[in-house]
């Protein structure tokens, strides 16, 4: 399996899921659905009354200028395709984006090529019966592409998906890009709604829903799991909203209406596994701690494990008097006998772009990529090991081996880190 060098996830987890039949059975509504709310004075007492107050006039237009995307699209068929490692955040919005194309005869296939490793998205799609796929290049490869007649990214530009260039490859069209992480590269995307300053992708769907792009029903079964996940993509991107702005309690409050409390706390009261407390202890027994930056190398990792990386980094990050933390392991993929360092980043500190600092650490690859990149308070790292990859049965060069990438990594991070000659201040 390929892995790409770039922003990775922020949360991830394991198991394929299935298109479910429930999904189909939502009515299929009429093609023509005016946008009936985009333009309501703040004063009715609707789901319009949230989207039209101070600042949302971008909202608007960008609901406005996705539905008229959506009619010329009519009838066809669309991949929705998410980062390999998908997150709440992304779940949830390309279940609203498939919820919201069903009325307009656009049927939707969402897909991602990694795997669920989280055990809250393991439970989130489980439990919400999520319409999400798990399609490898190798399935990929086994389809007839012609058959959609477009792509869209959710959470995502592209750098995080090995499906993408196999899509580029295939002359597939990007019909949309709707996204809050930092724009990464000039895509050409017919529709493209790319809010970094926006705290989850979960805001941005929700405005949409305010804006009449679909309405939601509380007596329709499907419309409230898919707000318990917009709930929950909308928390888990900003720390329980801790970092949520106004648009994003705005938005909060709205799918408050249609949530449920119940079923989301089932979500989250999925349990750690016991590998997943293994990465985590050897985190916090590895970890150097200097100018309030904690660093923890993991070693060796199952693929389908590569979620307790960020998960060791939100504990990391919860110790006194440390405000960043970056975990990072080697992951390795049985199947492809490949290997890939990858780097997860947390931080409470409010001047510290992630975005930033990775890429500063880590630069780019021979073609311009950069290994990794980020979002508020969260980012990401994915190292290629190539032809270092595999021969791990000879335990003194898997170990000398981690020991190379484990001294390369802190070396990267500690220059950034030591405020002697620090390009990115951290007063
Ligand atoms: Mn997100």
């Amino acid at each position: 399996m390929q892995l790409n060098p770039s922003l990775t996830q922020f949360e991830s987890f394991s198991l394929t899921t299935e298109s479910n039949q429930e999904d189909a059975e939502i009515d299929t509504m009429p093609v023509e659905v005016p946008l009936s709310k985009t333009s309501i004075p703040p004063s009715t007492n609707d789901g319009g009354v949230y989207i039209l107050q101070r600042g949302n006039s971008l909202a608007s237009q960008k609901s406005e200028e996705l539905q008229k995307t959506l009619l010329a699209h009519r009838h066809e068929r669309q991949l929705i395709i998410l980062q390999d490692f998908p997150d709440p955040d992304a779940l949830s919005c390309a279940w609203t984006y498939q919820l919201i194309a069903q009325q307009y005869d656009i049927k939707c296939e969402i897909i991602y090529a990694g795997t669920l490793s989280h055990q809250e998205n393991i439970a989130l799609v489980k439990l919400t019966n999520l319409p999400a796929q798990r399609w490898t290049l190798q399935t990929l490869k086994g389809k007839d592409l012609s058959f959609y007649q477009g792509f869209v990214l959710i959470d995502n530009q592209g750098t995080t998906s090995q499906l993408l260039s196999a899509l580029q490859q295939a002359g597939m069209p990007l019909v949309a890009v709707i996204d809050h992480h930092s724009l990464q590269a000039d895509l050409k995307s017919e529709f493209v709604d790319v809010r970094p300053h926006v705290r989850a992708t979960a805001t941005i769907f929700t405005q949409y829903l305010q804006a009449g792009l679909l309405t939601l029903d509380s007596s329709i079964n499907q419309h409230v799991k898919c707000a318990t996940a917009l709930m929950h993509g909308l928390r888990s991107d900003t720390n329980r909203l801790m970092q949520a702005q106004e648009e994003d309690f705005m938005a909060a409050a709205y799918l408050s209406r249609f949530y449920d409390a119940q079923l989301l706390n089932a979500v989250l009261e999925a349990n750690r596994s016991k590998r997943v407390m293994d990465v985590i202890e050897r985190a916090l027994k590895n970890r150097i701690v200097q100018n309030n930056f904690s660093i923890a190398g993991v070693g060796y990792l199952r693929y389908d494990d590569r979620d307790a990386i960020p998960q060791a980094a939100d504990f990391l990050v919860t110790e006194e008097n440390v405000h960043t933390a970056v975990v990072y392991g080697i992951v390795h993929d049985e199947d492809d006998e490949l290997e890939v360092v990858i780097g997860s980043l947390r931080t409470t500190k409010l001047t510290l772009d992630p975005d930033e600092f990775i890429k500063e650490a880590f630069g780019q690859d021979s073609t311009g990529r950069f290994f990794g990149g980020g979002r508020t308070s969260a980012g990401g790292f994915e190292i290629p090991m190539g032809f270092l990859s595999g021969g791990n049965e000879n335990s003194a060069y898997a170990k000398m081996k981690w020991e190379v990438f484990d001294t390369q990594i802190k070396q990267k991070l500690l220059r950034l880190v030591n405020p002697k000659d620090n390009p990115i201040q951290s007063e």
